[in-house]
């Protein structure tokens, strides 16, 4: 008997503590902000490297294309949780409060940048300047989207 309230005790506890992983919960607003202009800050690098591809500023490597195709793809699934923290959209931020306000909305615009971000890598894995063009384009529109939106 002692055991098994341990136990329960140990399988809380245990539950707990993924539960502050799988929810990306940030200790205060400021680290939230911090962590998502991180993320923003990769993903115009990386986004912006396939974008000089697709414009022909620069020649088309798919090797490269596909890394950088690769790390939007794993950028946009990071958890989204950043963005919800109460309080966020105050301070050095640029997400406005709608974001807070409209979660049903965000979370609609961000599913929709990671399902392009992730058609955009399929496509480069094995595409070439081409084949990579529309999904391309249907990320940066993605972008748009959820920036008009919530970016102030
Ligand atoms: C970028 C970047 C954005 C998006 C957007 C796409 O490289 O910094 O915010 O692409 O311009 O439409």
């Amino acid at each position: 008997m002692g055991g098994t309230i341990r136990n329960l005790l140990c399988l809380v506890l245990v539950m707990g503590s993924l539960g502050g992983v799988a929810y990306g919960q940030f200790a205060k607003p400021d680290e939230a902000i911090a962590y998502r202009k991180a993320v923003m800050v990769l993903n115009a690098q990386h986004f912006g490297r396939m974008g000089a591809m697709v414009k022909g500023e620069k020649p088309f490597d798919q090797k490269a294309f596909s890394a950088n195709a690769s790390l939007v793809s794993t950028f946009s699934r990071l958890p989204w949780e950043a963005f919800m923290v109460p309080g966020s959209d105050q301070g050095n931020t640029a997400m406005k409060p709608e974001a807070l306000k409209e979660k049903g909305k965000f979370e609609q615009t961000a599913k929709a940048f990671e399902n392009a971000a992730a058609e955009l890598n399929t496509a480069a894995a094995a595409g070439k300047l081409e084949s990579v063009k529309d999904p391309f384009g249907k990320t940066a529109q993605s972008c748009k989207e959820c920036h008009s939106q919530f970016k102030r």
